[in-house]
């Protein structure tokens, strides 16, 4: 119901009537004055006004399924949106909801992470109310050897989102966006297979948004930045949610349909910040020179080493080579 009526309040200029509410929703006007109380209570700013009734004035800068599903163009992603306002890890919280049946376009939110997660048991801070933490669900009817493609998918959706609000960004090979070569969004592709079949594939996003750059953890305030930190100004995390899903959905269902992915990995090379760049591939504790020849049409990473050998990459550590 209190969606129903908030949608009604975002979806009219001026005031909505308590009893034309009540009509419509076959409810008591005390409910719906308990309704809109919640709203407040959630952060809604609800002005009301005695015979005119009620006008919504603000909404919280929340990712939650309220604020993001109005702006959604797509048709699978995000139909269903779980919103928490503090969790362990979303990626983590995704698989115990996909091991009961959680359907693919599931997209599950939160508003802050306390053990968020990177690669290889790293962690990933996301800060409330400033970051977007991220899960979306696939099952996609592929060969899981093809799964690191996601990844590369969602670099470039998450790229073109950004380019649509007049921000530009570098794609790091597998998995990772910035900007002014520091660190905005991370990507943790994690699988539950059978040798030849996916049952399910969680894609985590993290994203910097509104992080003040003081807000960092010491060990991050040289590598990592935030869309507000570079701008100088608030982004509105809901828009930057919807817009990504919007370019995922398109590229995402046009390789696991169409086994198309030429439109992702060509945003993956335009924006690269390794192609043609002298790099060290890293593997444990070794680390090789080499030069970064291209992505190829597996989205693997072409490396040319010194003695002129070559071997392409699926996934891994690459870090750029300082003059
Ligand atoms: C990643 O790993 O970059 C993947 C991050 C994925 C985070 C999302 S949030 C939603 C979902 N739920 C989760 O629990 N995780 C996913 P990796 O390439 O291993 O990079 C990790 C490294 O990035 C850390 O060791 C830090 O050096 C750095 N780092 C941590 N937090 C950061 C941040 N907020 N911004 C920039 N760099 C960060």
């Amino acid at each position: 119901m209190k969606q129903k009526i908030l949608s009604k309040l975002k979806s009219t200029e001026g005031f909505v009537s308590g009893q034309m509410l009540s009509n419509e929703y076959g409810i008591t006007r005390a409910a719906i004055w308990k309704n809109i109380n919640q709203l407040k209570k959630e952060g809604y700013e609800v002005e009301s006004v005695p015979r005119k009734g009620y006008r919504l004035i603000s909404s919280p800068d929340k990712i939650s399924s309220k604020e993001i599903s109005p702006l959604l163009s797509t048709k699978v992603f995000g139909k269903k949106i779980i919103h928490y306002d503090s969790i362990g890890s979303t990626n983590t919280e995704a698989k115990i909801l996909c091991d009961q049946g959680l359907e693919e376009g599931s997209v599950i939110l939160a508003e802050e992470q306390t053990s968020g997660r990177g690669r290889l048991g790293r962690n990933w801070s996301s800060p409330k109310g400033s970051s977007i933490s991220m899960s979306l669900v696939l099952r996609p009817d592929i060969n899981p050897v093809n799964v690191s493609k996601v990844t590369q998918i969602s670099a470039a959706a998450l790229s073109l989102a950004l380019d649509e609000l007049g921000v530009s960004s570098g794609i790091k090979w597998p998995n990772d966006i910035q900007i002014n070569h520091k660190k905005i969004c991370g990507i943790l592709t994690e699988m539950s297979s059978e040798l030849n079949k996916i049952n399910y594939v969680i894609m985590g996003i993290g994203i910097n948004v509104n992080i003040n750059k003081d807000s960092f953890p010491d060990e991050l305030k040289d590598i990592a930045t935030s869309l507000k930190h570079e701008f100088n100004r608030e982004f509105s995390r809901k828009e930057l949610v919807a817009l990504f899903l919007k370019h995922f959905e398109k590229m995402y269902f046009d390789f696991v349909k169409y086994n198309n992915t030429e439109e992702a990995f060509n945003i993956c090379r335009e924006k690269s910040v390794l192609l043609g760049r002298d790099i060290n591939v890293i593997r444990g504790s070794k680390i090789t020179p080499a030069k970064a020849i291209s992505i190829d049409d597996n989205g693997e990473l072409l490396v040319e080493y010194s003695d002129g050998t070559r071997s392409n990459l699926i996934s891994g550590e690459v870090s750029v080579r300082k003059k």
